[in-house]
């Protein structure tokens, strides 16, 4: 363990300058190049890396401080550091990371010709730097500028720098787009400029500047820059006000990486400066608010004042009808949905069933036609084991089921809740009645625990006592089919010869069209419709 001593590097000869915010606390943990804190001169503001990884012993100075170079600012405890180091060589010596703009003088290459001359932009000094991104073009051909427009905007990892024009003139051509990697010297455009006088390489050396980082190689910075309004560029792409952004490279970088719109963020540092933090909070809110859009990106419904029209009342949805609603969407959304018709002569059904009431009410059961139903189903998807299977979560994989579980939709005060009984292929009529009745009551008094409502394999939505002549149910995923039964109606039926009356219930069954092709589905629903049909087939 040593202690380091960090002060103040070259800040460019800059005297006197601000502490306008420290980044950390005694006690943190802090990586290389971590942000100490910031200083703000008149021209620039810096952010203070850390040199090394370390623990924060003592913090020497306070905001609103005015600190130059060599100022001691902070005690940094290293481990296994083999001396302390006040006195940081220059290529030791951390680089500042300069937060605002630099407006580059540009060094530029002219031809005349009569009136007018074109004259090449080329990448400034950029202090050295290599290969910046090239993050915006401010310009296209033909756009006219004036002297001291932005013409790009360029970004190392330690500034962003926007390129202003040497001259007022016309873009004949860009020779850069967004996106480039652009080193000093390299072309960005041609620019026409009318009636000037000019001459080759105008930049003289002494207008040259660099970049505000401070390394001691490097001549000192002269950024023509102001805190806020000429701030650097703005991280988001849709913005167009970056101008009036305040906020230095790092937080652009983050807000342009987590596609951040800074114009929309509240700054919260010294002078409404935005921090990380910031960004962090704005990306934390945005996530957990009710988005604009779906993930799915599609737009959200829009909101009507129906008060507008008439007298309201507004009630909060239940929790259940709030699930229930999540689930809905969250199938409807994942899962293509086809859904098919079919009607079974449920007439020999019936009478049988009407020929059991005495015994039904001797064993203390109803028996509706929702028993026979299940049963039926679970032969068909013993048949089908594809409709009782489940989309693996990779959407790569089918998980097949040695059981046949299956979900009864129960419609209670509290919402929609689906109840599932269990090993129905291995249970009679009777058991069946008995259960789906025990369940459905359970359901409506909210007494279902939640064992009682996992493992199913397909589901049945019975509108049956309701009325309706079909419906679209919506699989309850991951299961891939749910069948949906309608009220049960007396229909005149072809017999070969004649019609008769003949009890059909209408049946749909939508399937998710991922795991099960028309061809499975139909099947599956042929052989069930024939199961109802002649329940004497379900002993076979
Ligand atoms: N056609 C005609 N009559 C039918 C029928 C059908 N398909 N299904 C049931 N019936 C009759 C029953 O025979 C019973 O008549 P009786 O009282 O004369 O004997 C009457 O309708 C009431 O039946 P029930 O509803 O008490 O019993 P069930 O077994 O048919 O249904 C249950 C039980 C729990 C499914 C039902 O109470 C329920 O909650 N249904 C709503 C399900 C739902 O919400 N589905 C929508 C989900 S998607 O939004």
């Amino acid at each position: 363990m040593s202690t380091e001593i960090i002060k103040v590097p070259d800040i460019g000869g800059a005297e006197g300058v601000e502490v306008i915010e420290i980044c950390v606390a005694v006690g943190d943990e802090v990586a290389a190049e971590d942000s100490l804190l910031v200083l703000e001169s008149d021209k620039a503001s810096m952010e203070v890396p850390s040199p090394m990884a370390g623990k924060i012993l003592s913090i020497k100075v306070s905001e609103g401080d005015t600190i130059s170079e060599g100022s001691v600012i902070m005690e940094l405890q290293v481990a296994g550091a083999a001396s302390t180091s006040p006195e940081p060589t220059a290529q030791e010596e951390p680089e500042l990371q300069a937060q605002a703009s630099v407006e580059q003088p540009v060094e530029t290459s002219t031809v005349e010709s009569a009136g007018s001359a074109e004259e090449v932009v080329n990448v400034p000094d950029i202090g050295g730097s290599e290969a910046v991104d090239a993050i915006e073009i401010c310009v296209a051909v033909g756009d006219e500028v004036s002297e001291g427009d932005s013409l790009v905007v360029l970004e190392s990892d330690k500034a962003s720098m926007e390129i202003p024009s040497p001259k007022a003139g016309k873009v004949l051509s860009v020779n850069i787009k967004e996106g480039d990697k652009v080193s000093e010297g390299d072309k960005i455009l041609v620019l026409e400029v009318i009636a000037s006088v000019a001459s080759s390489h105008q930049v003289a050396a002494a207008e040259k500047p660099a970049l505000p980082t401070p390394a001691a190689a490097q001549p000192s910075p002269q950024p023509e820059i102001s805190k806020a309004s000429k701030a650097a560029v703005s991280a988001d792409t849709n913005s167009t006000d970056s101008a009036s952004i305040y906020a230095g490279p790092a937080v652009r970088k983050l807000a342009r990486e987590l596609g951040v719109d800074l114009s929309k963020v509240q700054g919260s540092g010294p002078k409404g400066r935005l921090l990380k933090d910031d960004v962090q909070a704005f990306v934390k809110k945005a996530l957990t608010e009710k988005p604009a859009v779906s993930g799915a990106g599609i737009p959200a419904v829009p909101a009507v004042d129906y008060s507008r029209f008439g007298s309201i009342d507004i009630q909060p949805m239940s929790k259940l009808h709030k699930l229930t609603a999540v689930n809905m969407q969250r199938s409807w959304l994942n899962v293509p949905h086809v859904t098919q018709f079919d009607e079974a002569d449920i007439s020999d059904l019936e009478d049988f069933r009407a020929g059991l009431k005495q015994e039904a009410e001797k064993r203390g059961v109803k028996i509706t036609p929702l028993a026979f139903i299940m049963k039926a189903a679970a032969a068909a998807l013993k048949t089908h084991p594809l409709v009782n299977a489940s989309l693996y979560e990779d959407g790569g994989s089918i998980i097949y089921k040695d059981f046949v579980n299956i979900g009864m939709a129960v419609d209670t005060p509290a919402g929609l809740v689906v109840p599932v009984i269990r090993d129905v292929d291995q249970k009679s009529v009777w058991d069946l009645a008995a259960e789906t009745a025990e369940l459905a009551a359970k359901a409506k008094k909210r007494k279902l625990s939640p064992a009682e409502m996992q493992g199913g394999g397909f589901t049945v939505s019975s509108l049956g006592s309701i009325g309706g002549t079909g419906f679209t149910p919506i699989v309850n995923a991951p299961e891939v089919a749910i069948l949906g039964v309608s009220k049960r109606a007396i229909k005149p039926h072809w017999n070969g010869s004649e019609f008769v009356p003949r009890k059909m219930l209408p049946l749909s069954l939508s399937y998710d069209h991922r795991a099960l092709n028309g061809v499975s589905a139909g099947k599956f629903f042929t052989d069930l419709t024939a199961l109802l049909a002649d329940i004497r087939r379900l002993v076979l």
